[in-house]
């Protein structure tokens, strides 16, 4: 059976290759959606990708992740930082966690430096750009095989 994945995104990712591209880079999100796709193909996965900036949204969808998705890839933008609520959804939810961020949150301000998500999460792959989301499936890929 095909292993399916869930990519999820937090808060201001949609705007993406809009501003900050010193920060963020110049990919949009669809483009990160388009390699993700790409790359899953070629790994014999299924991705959903999926982006909200409402906190109940982010912790609905980790609910159902539940007995539906093998793998969660989790940018939870801001609420990394913030938010206990997606931390017990991710707990809850049984499905391994790989968290993944765009830039190098440890080089960054200081807040940015403590992560809710990462208490729930196998590992962690920041500051290589939209890159970091294939690697993100690539570790998922490997987690299912061997189990
Ligand atoms: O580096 C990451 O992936 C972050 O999760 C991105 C979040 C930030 O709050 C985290 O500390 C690290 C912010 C996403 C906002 O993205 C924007 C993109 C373009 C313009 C404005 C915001």
């Amino acid at each position: 059976m095909t292993a399916s994945v869930l990519v999820l995104n937090g808060p201001n990712l949609n705007l993406l290759g809009t501003r900050e591209p010193e920060t963020y880079g110049r990919e949009t999100l669809a483009d990160i959606e388009a390699a993700c796709t790409r790359r899953a193909e070629a790994l014999g996965l299924a991705v959903t990708f999926r982006q909200s900036n409402a906190e109940g949204e982010l912790v609905d969808w980790i609910q159902q992740a539940r007995g539906t998705h093998d793998v969660l890839v989790v940018n939870a933008g801001a609420y990394t930082h913030t938010s206990v609520a997606i931390l017990d959804a991710l707990l809850a939810c049984e499905v391994p966690v790989i968290e993944v961020h765009l830039s190098n949150i440890h080089r960054r301000e200081d807040f940015r430096h403590h992560s809710y998500v990462s208490r729930a999460a196998v590992g962690m792959i920041a500051g290589l750009g939209g890159h970091g989301y294939e690697l993100a499936l690539e570790a998922a890929a490997r987690m299912v095989e061997t189990g």
